[in-house]
This record gives structure tokens, C-alpha cells and sequence, in this order.
């Protein structure tokens, strides 16, 4: 069957997503604070061969190019993040004009390009000195977070209408301050319960500032989910997987909806009430324009005595023989659809967007040209499970491309490579892959179809 963006319909919003600290490099700006991450990478042995941000895309320097070459993929939604460094490299206080400056020209271009933004408010780059005082530890973040969201919307809010205001918490509190691999590099329950229940509280106060300030606006926060699947029909491995789907899955969104933090299924996290005062109940709950859903595969989950927290461990790709992508993580297309059919079976849900979905795989160069066949075919499945799910009443509005540009894969370094467009980081030439054009075909059909409607009404008013 045909893949065509017919079937989405017309106010469907399909796009492609990145990240400050993944494509910008410092470039040439002097006026930028210290992130978690630049200091972060330059630990040793935590960084694939020991890359760094510094560099990456060079978006800092190249965006104009960037965003162009967007506009010609056809590409009509850009969701990018703001660094909070770059806007106030002290964290707080003092805002610096060329961050402002620099995201204000993102905006222009954009809009200029007929590219309609969509801003994630945090995508992991901490100011290095909010880091210092604890980071997402201290409940201060809670004022620090409202004053750096307040003043995007004071400066962006007059073009900007779409916030995601966390990108994937449940990745930046887990990796960063329990298991030590993301920055900040902490570990701990403890550290990772008080940022996590922090974090929870930034999402859902921080929506609710946005919406005061710019009650037009459509606000939401993006989640990364799985599909989970016990490893056996067995009670343990059962019990195992529906654990690792409280983690995963459910201790971000319910507390959200009003429904608490799963603390039935994963008693464990009823160590979080220690960090909740009286009116967080209340706080933790807010009525978001959208959701958005992040997801690249699925887990498969047994039983196992030996993690003391969760009595369970994810069983990797790589021993379940099936096909990986280049993080080891299972091809599984089916997994975008369950994944839309659990969260679109809560009470209240609002639309959903798949704010991010794509996949790493190696890319070869053959005459100056990439066809990255393995991606493009991850892609029209993925977007064929959308559409099975969609069709099947899932109310969900839109799609993003994880990723447009090769680029900074965290703790992996350069190594895995999601992008639409290849980057050489050498001479940091852009080549446009097969997957990209093909998603420029894509979308072209949307052009094609409007205007056919649009020549069909012309037609029938005569
Ligand atoms: O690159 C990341 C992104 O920053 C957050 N979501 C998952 C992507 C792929 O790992």
C-alpha cells in the first residue's frame, strides 16, 4: 500500500525535531554560560572517545543554511530547544541580548520560510551554575525554571505560539541523577526521586505560567515510552514488566493527570514523598493543549533478583536476535502504535504529537550520495503504525523526525547517526540522505493535495 499523507488529513502537522546542545556548538559567542553538558564531556571516559558539544553542527554558525535547506525538504514544522545558558549564562539574573538575538533570528527565519516554530523549553542543557546549587536536586528550580520560562515567552511569545516545556524527564533525571551517565553525572535514588518529582512540578507550573502569560499559546511536555512486553508469560516476569512500565511509561503522565505517582505498581517510588510538600498534589496537575510522545522501540522485561530496586532487568536487543538499530535497540514499529493506544486510553487525555521518532543506522557514502534504505523503511513503518492507531480513533495530531542533522548523540558521541540530512563533521558539508528526500516527497503530496482540493473547489464555485 501507497504511504500518503492524505490519510493523516490536512491540519495533520508533520515536522522534524533537534536539540540546542546536540547541533550548536558554542560558536562565536562569548556572551554564553557553561552548560552541564560542557562540563560533563570533558570527564573522561564518559563520552564515546571523548566528543564534545564544542563543535557539533555548528548550528550556531549555520542555521541560516539550515533552516533553507529545511524549507526546500518541504518541511513546515521545526522543533528545536532553547539552551537556558545561552539566555541567561548565570542560570538567573542577567539576560544576555545574544542569546536572545540568536534564537530571535531561529524564529525570523522560520517564519519567513513559511516554518512554523515549536520550542522545547529544556532538552537537558542545565546552566552550570544552577548545577552547583544542587541542579534539578533543589526544589529552587521550581523559580529558577519560572523565571527562565517567563522570559521566553516575553521575548519569542509574540511569533511563538507552540512550548514543549520538558524534553523526556524520565531520560534526564534517570540518566543524570541516578545512573551517573548523563550529566550531571549524579547517582542515587535519593538524587534522582527529589529531580524527578522537581522536574514534575517544572512541567506542569511552567505550563500553567506559559498559558497566563499567552493564553493563545498550545502548550505541552514530551514523554519517552515504550511498549513493554514480559519476556515470558510467567507471574515474575509479568510482575517485572508491569514495574518497568510504571518507570517508564506512567510516572511522569499520571501525576500529570491528576492521578499521583505510581506508587501501587513500584513502591520504591513512595520514597518521592519525603520531597512533596502540601500543595504539590494540586501543583503537579495541569491541563496541557497536547502531549507528546517519544518513541524509538520496545523492552522486553524478566524478572530478576539481582536489582535490588526494581526485581527486573531489560533483556537488550542485541541477545534477543532481532534487528537493532546502532543504540541496540530493537526494530519494532508496532511498538509507536501501543504506545498511542496506552496513553490515548487515559480519561482526559488531550491530543497526542509524536514529538520525536527515527532511528541510527550506518550510513555509507557513495558518490557523494547516502541511501540509507534501513531508515527510510524504519520510517514509512513507523508512520504506518501511526496511521493504524489514528485510524483506529487515537486522537493524535502530529509527527516529528528525530532528527534532521547527523549529530551529537550524548553519551555516544557521533557515532550513531539519526539524521534526515548526513553531516560530514569535518568539513561540515550536509547531504541531503534518501530518507530525505523521501520525506521531502512525502510532504510534497500534501502540497499536491491541497492544491488539488483547492483547484476542485475553484472548479465547483464556477
Ligand atoms: O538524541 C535523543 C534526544 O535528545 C532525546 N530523545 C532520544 C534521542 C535519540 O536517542
Amino acid at each position: 500500500m501507497l504511504l500518503s499523507n492524505e490519510a493523516f488529513g490536512n491540519d495533520f502537522t508533520w515536522g522534524v525535531s533537534t536539540a540546542a546542545y546536540q547541533i550548536e556548538g558554542k560558536g562565536n559567542s562569548s556572551f554564553t554560560g557553561e552548560s552541564i553538558w560542557d562540563v560533563f564531556v570533558k570527564k573522561r571516559g564518559k563520552i564515546f572517545k571523548n566528543h564534545t558539544g564544542d563543535v557539533a553542527c555548528d548550528f550556531y554558525n549555520r542555521y541560516a543554511e539550515d533552516i533553507g535547506l529545511m524549507a526546500e525538504l518541504n518541511i513546515s514544522n521545526y522543533r528545536f530547544s532553547i539552551s537556558w545558558s545561552r539566555i541567561f549564562p548565570l542560570g538567573i539574573g542577567s539576560v544576555s541580548q545574544d542569546g536572545i538575538t540568536f534564537y530571535n533570528r531561529i524564529i525570523d527565519l522560520c517564519l519567513a520560510l513559511n516554518i512554523t516554530p515549536w520550542i522545547t523549553l529544556y532538552h537537558w542543557d542545565l546552566p552550570q551554575e544552577l548545577q552547583r546549587k544542587g541542579g534539578w536536586v533543589n526544589r529552587d528550580i521550581i523559580n529558577w525554571f519560572s523565571e527562565f520560562t517567563a522570559c521566553c515567552v516575553e521575548y519569542f511569545g509574540d511569533r511563538v505560539k507552540n512550548w514543549m516545556v520538558l524534553n523526556e524527564p524520565m531520560v534526564f533525571t534517570g540518566a543524570g541523577y541516578f545512573l551517573g551517565v548523563h550529566a550531571p553525572g549524579k547517582k542515587g535514588l535519593s538524587n534522582f526521586l527529589a529531580a524527578a518529582h522537581h522536574a514534575a512540578l517544572c512541567q506542569s507550573m511552567a505550563a500553567a505560567l506559559i498559558k497566563s502569560l499567552q493564553p493563545q499559546s498550545n502548550v505541552g511536555t514530551t514523554f519517552s515510552c515504550s511498549h513493554i512486553e514480559p519476556h515470558r508469560n510467567t507471574t515474575r516476569d509479568i510482575l517485572a514488566a508491569k514495574k518497568v512500565d510504571a518507570l517508564l511509561n506512567r510516572f511522569f503522565i499520571e501525576p500529570l493527570l491528576g492521578l499521583g505517582y505510581p506508587t501501587n505498581e513500584l513502591r520504591l517510588l513512595r520514597r518521592i514523598e519525603r520531597f512533596i510538600k502540601p500543595e504539590d498534589e494540586k501543583n503537579l496537575v495541569f491541563n496541557m493543549d497536547f502531549i507528546g510522545v517519544q518513541n524509538y522501540t520496545r523492552e522486553v522485561v524478566r524478572h530478576s533478583s539481582f536489582n535490588p530496586y526494581l526485581k527486573a532487568k531489560l533483556i537488550k536487543a542485541n541477545k534477543r536476535n532481532v534487528e537493532t538499530t546502532l543504540m541496540n535497540w530493537e526494530v519494532y514499529p508496532e511498538s509507536i502504535y501501543h504506545v498511542l493506544k496506552k496513553f490515548s486510553s487515559y480519561k482526559n487525555m488531550p491530543p497526542l504529537m509524536v514529538t520525536e521518532n527515527g532511528a541510527a543506522f550506518t550510513d555509507t557514502i557513495q558518490n557523494g550520495q547516502i541511501h540509507d534504505i534501513k531508515r527510510t523503511q524504519y520510517l514509512k513503518d513507523n508512520i504506518s503504525q501511526l496511521l493504524r492507531a489514528k485510524q483506529e480513533g487515537v486522537n493524535v495530531a502530529g509527527y516529528f523526525i528525530w532528527t534532521f542533522l547527523d549529530n551529537f548523540e550524548w553519551a555516544e558521541g557521533y557515532r550513531p547517526r539519526f539524521g534526515l540530512v548526513h553531516v560530514d563533521f569535518q568539513t561540515q558539508k550536509r547531504t541531503v540522505k534518501s530518507s530525505g528526500n523521501w520525506y521531502a516527497d512525502f510532504l510534497r503530496k500534501k502540497d499536491a493535495a491541497a492544491l488539488n482540493s483547492l483547484s476542485k473547489m475553484s472548479t465547483e464555485s464556477e
